[in-house]
Parts: structure tokens; C-alpha cells; sequence
């Protein structure tokens, strides 16, 4: 019922609805409006209310609710069914759990993760309220092998969205975005799956919207921003986390349908920052240094090492660098 009288609320948002509209067409005493209206106001809806006019909402709280980004979204199935939660451990480790009863398209998100995780056991800073923090979960029918490319399709679509609401990014192959040489959005893919099949993917997406300077300790502040810092002012989350799920799904469908990533492997290139550049490449503990000449057709870096040997190389095995800096 909160439900129907938000959506009526929305609908007839600069106006006001009396409480006997709504509770003839929604069949409740007028009471029963009057308690619902409070809980939204208690959940942070402003909601004016005139004796003889009746509601209308003022504002909106930040939040990521699916209520609130759905009148962005352009979506078929993906963040059409969202979980979220004020705090969590980590959005990517709730997906893993729910992953095998959701159906594809599902989105976790939190307000905040107090064990949010980059990869190789990284840790991720995701404090409360300032970030996008959040986890897709994929069923796609293809070879396990496939699953690099998704990290791709997360960051291209991140750089999309980014670039619709005027902030140019680079992509640091694979899972970075970057502004002015500092991380702003890390992408964690996980999966489960048998030998030819794929059970789930996670995508889990993390970007800095709203952080301030002290959200980031001593060791981040050099390497790490956010869209704050960045433009000086507050982003809307919920417009953005719309758009990045709006272009997660232009690129996905091509890719799960027919296997067709030229898109996502455009936008790669286009924004990369890695090619024609020095890199060092860390694979377990020996670290390579060489140049990136590009991105191929199956999205793999391509390095041209010191010795003149060419070689094509395979996300997830690798940590790449700038010879100068974080990048
Ligand atoms: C990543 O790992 O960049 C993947 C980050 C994925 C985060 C999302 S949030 C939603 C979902 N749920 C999760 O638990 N995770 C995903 P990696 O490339 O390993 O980078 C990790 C490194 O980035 C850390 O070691 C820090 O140096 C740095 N870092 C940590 N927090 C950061 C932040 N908020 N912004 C920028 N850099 C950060």
C-alpha cells in the first residue's frame, strides 16, 4: 500500500491529491493514508499536506531504491528487481548468495559496505550514503572463458553514463575509470560455474559519486577521487545508477545474444589510457615493462615487450601500472 501511495504521490508530483482520492481508489480509510504518508515522511518523502487540499510531495531522499531510480530507467530486465540495503558486508558476497534464486538483471545495493572488496582480496572504501555501490547478477549462456569481456561491458557502460552527464573518463583496461589520472569506479566480475557452463556472474560496480577528500585515508588520496572532488558538486546517484544499468543492458544484449562485444571493444579503445603507453605488467610477482599498442577484437590488451615479442594479454591474470603514478 506505502507503494501505491508513493507512486500516486510521483505521479501527481507539483500537485496536490486529496487523502479521500486516495483512499477511494487505493480502498483504505483515509487514516490508514494519513499513518502511510508518515512512514514516507519517517523514510524521508517531504510530503506538504493542506487540510482541504490534501498531499503533495516536495522532494525525494537520496536513496537507491528501485522506486527511486525506475523513472530513469529504460531498462528490459536489468535493475528492474533491486535489493536495497542500508549496510552490507559486501554487495558482491549478498549477490553470491541470492545469485542461484534470482533471475537475471537483479541489482544489490547498499548505502555502505564495511567489507566491500576489490579484487585479489583488495579491500574497497564504500562509505555510507556518497557512492554507488552495487551488484549486478548475470546468467549469460556462454563459455566461462566469455566472462572477462563482461568486466568491458561494465566499464564501458560506466564510461557512457559518465560521459552522458558531461565527465569525460578513461578507461584503465580492464576494470578502472578514471579522472585526471585517479580511480574513480573499480568493476569486481566473479562468477560460479561448471566446466562448460556458467552458473552466475556478479558484476560488482563501485564508483566514488559524492566522497569527500577525507573519505579517502593517507594511502588513497594520491590515487583515488570522486565526482565531487572532481566537479565541486553533488551528483544525483540515483539518475546515474539508472543510466550506468541503462547502458549496462545496450551493451550486454549484443553480447549475450550473439557474442557481438564491437561496441563495448570501441568505447574501450576510444577512452583507453593504457595505449601507446609504457606499462608494467604484474602477473604473481614478477612485474614486465612494455608498451600497450591496443585492444583486440576479443578485448585483450596487446603488449609489445622490451625484447620486440608481441603478446596478447588476458584480464584477470594481471595488475597493470603506469611507469609514472597510479595509472
Ligand atoms: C577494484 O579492485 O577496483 C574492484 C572494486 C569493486 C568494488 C565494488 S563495490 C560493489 C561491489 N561489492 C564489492 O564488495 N565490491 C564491488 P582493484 O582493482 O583490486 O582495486 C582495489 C584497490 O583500489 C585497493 O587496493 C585500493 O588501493 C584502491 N581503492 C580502494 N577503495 C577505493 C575507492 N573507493 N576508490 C578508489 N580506489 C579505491
Amino acid at each position: 500500500m506505502r507503494k501505491k501511495i508513493l507512486a500516486m504521490l510521483k505521479r501527481n508530483k507539483d500537485f496536490f491529491i486529496s487523502g479521500e482520492k486516495i483512499s477511494y481508489e487505493l480502498g483504505i480509510s483515509r487514516s490508514a493514508v494519513w499513518k502511510h504518508i508518515n512512514t514516507l515522511r519517517e523514510e524521508g518523502y517531504e510530503i506538504e499536506s493542506m487540510p482541504k487540499n490534501g498531499y503533495k510531495l516536495l522532494s525525494s531522499p537520496d536513496i537507491l531504491t528501485l522506486e527511486e531510480i525506475e523513472e530513469y530507467l529504460t531498462t528490459d530486465f536489468i535493475g528492474r528487481k533491486v535489493y536495497y540495503l542500508d549496510s552490507l558486508a559486501s554487495t558482491n558476497m549478498k549477490a553470491k548468495e541470492m545469485a542461484f534464486n534470482e533471475r537475471e538483471g537483479t541489482i544489490i545495493i547498499a548505502e555502505e559496505q564495511t567489507k566491500g572488496k576489490g579484487r585479489l582480496g583488495r579491500n574497497w572504501v564504500s562509505p555510507k550514503g556518497k557512492g554507488i555501490w552495487m551488484s549486478i547478477i548475470l546468467k549469460p549462456k556462454m563459455a566461462p572463458s566469455e566472462v572477462a569481456k563482461l568486466t568491458l561491458i561494465g566499464a564501458a557502460a560506466v564510461n557512457e553514463a559518465l560521459g552522458q552527464i558531461g565527465i569525460g573518463t578513461c578507461i584503465k583496461w580492464p576494470n578502472d575509470i578514471l579522472i585526471q589520472n585517479k580511480k574513480v569506479c573499480g568493476i569486481l566480475t566473479e562468477m560460479s560455474c561448471e566446466l562448460n557452463m556458467i552458473n552466475y556472474v556478479i558484476m560488482g560496480i563501485g564508483i566514488n559519486v559524492n566522497l569527500d577528500r577525507e573519505d579517502f585515508n593517507e594511502e588513497l588520496i594520491d590515487k583515488a577521487t570522486s565526482l565531487k572532488i572532481v566537479t565541486g558538486s553533488k551528483t544525483d546517484r540515483k539518475r546515474l545508477t539508472a543510466m550506468i544499468l541503462n547502458h549496462f543492458e545496450d551493451l550486454y544484449i549484443p553480447f549475450k545474444e550473439r557474442g557481438d562485444i564491437s561496441k563495448t571493444i570501441h568505447i574501450s579503445r576510444e577512452n583507453s589510457i593504457l595505449i601507446g603507453r609504457e606499462i608494467r605488467i604484474i602477473r604473481e610477482d614478477t612485474e614486465y615493462i612494455g608498451q600497450a599498442l591496443d585492444i583486440d577484437d576479443e578485448g585483450q590488451l596487446i603488449v609489445k615487450y622490451k625484447d620486440g615479442k608481441v603478446e596478447e594479454v588476458f584480464s584477470g591474470e594481471v595488475s597493470i601500472r603506469g611507469l609514472k603514478g597510479y595509472i
